[in-house]
């Protein structure tokens, strides 16, 4: 790969381009010499203006991320329905409680990441931009060649496109590889790629929830943890579904230094579809075991309305906020 420099653009083999940061032509217009990169058969490097970086706006708190789904600005090209997301790994303070305010490692200010979304067959374009301060990248679970495989470097102040197919279909995760990973990780940058199946699923009340947990002190064991960022969040602010409604519940473990969690729902059980690569399920419980990025979509409905609690069964775990509640109400 060539080396980094700030104010030029090299164009090298497929599927990529490095873009210097700051202000001037437009994605348009580096799309457009990408393209004409792209269709010729000869490599060669180019130097062009910078282009803009996506916009800043309010993270999303863990109830709106809850159901928020990103799925990119979507374009025909060749035929092919192309799906493409900007995001910007920054460096930012996050209030975990009242007394911990954390330095994340993130992508758009926001811990976890957005929740992207294609269906299988699209092409997915993530133009990862760099202003954290140092070197990231994002490696995405799935099929797809090695030069968007994510674990080369993106350094600060510079832009990496990654371009794949969206396949197989499943819940996958994307996240930071750059070593040490797992401190990349539980600084905060990860989060979930939904494929979809060629024929959606049923409708239903769909959510995310990702169980990560914070090295606060650097000792490489988690002090605190959390569904979606913020440590007992839907504790104080349960999530109110309705009595009867099938829920699809796409939940991932992205915990480091623990080995395992579990999963579990208070007065119930739901149906496992594993990796979320199938379209039946595959048996019920009412707790299921994953690894670090593990994950699985979950299905049930309540029949009673009331509080119920969802946490890892690794109660320490649970009780140092990966916990929270669903308020199931009536229709
Ligand atoms: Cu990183």
């Amino acid at each position: 790969m060539p080396s980094e420099k700030s104010d030029n653009l090299f164009l090298h083999r497929r599927h990529f381009l490095k873009l210097s940061l700051g202000t001037g032509l437009g994605l348009g217009g580096a799309f457009s010499l990408w393209q004409m990169w792209r269709d010729s058969s000869v490599s060669r490097s180019k130097t062009i203006a910078p282009v803009s970086p996506p916009p800043t706006s309010a993270p999303p708190n863990p109830m709106t991320f809850l159901r928020n789904f990103d799925y990119g600005t979507i374009k025909q090209e060749g035929g092919k329905t192309v799906r493409e997301f900007r995001v910007e790994a920054r460096t930012s303070p996050l209030q975990l409680n009242k007394a911990v305010s954390y330095i994340t490692w993130n992508l758009n200010g926001q811990v976890p990441g957005p929740t992207f979304r294609a269906t299988e067959g699209d092409r997915i374009r993530v133009i990862f931009y760099n202003r954290a301060g140092h070197s990231h990248s994002l490696h995405f679970h799935g099929i797809h060649t090695a030069d968007a495989d994510g674990v080369k470097p993106v350094r600060n102040n510079s832009v990496f496109i990654y371009e794949f197919d969206a396949k197989p279909y499943g819940v996958h995760l994307y996240h930071c590889h750059i070593a040490p990973v797992t401190r990349h990780i539980t600084k905060g940058l990860y989060g979930m790629l939904i494929i979809d199946p060629p024929q959606p699923r049923p409708p239903a009340d769909e959510m995310v929830m990702i169980m990560g947990g914070y090295d606060i002190n650097e000792d490489r064991k988690n002090e605190l943890y959390a569904f979606n960022g913020l440590p007992d969040y839907y504790m104080n602010q349960p999530i109110a579904i309705e009595k009867e409604r099938l829920i699809r519940l796409y939940l991932l473990n992205m915990i480091e230094y623990d080995p395992v969690a579990t999963f579990h729902i208070h007065a119930n059980f739901f149906q496992v579809y594993p990796t979320g690569m199938t379209l039946t399920p595959s048996h019920t419980s009412d707790v299921i075991t994953m690894g670090t990025a593990e994950r699985h979509i979950l299905e049930f409905a309540y029949p009673y309305t009331g509080k119920y609690m969802f946490h890892p069964h690794q109660d320490d775990i649970a009780e140092s906020g990966c916990m929270g509640l669903f308020d199931v109400r009536e229709t």
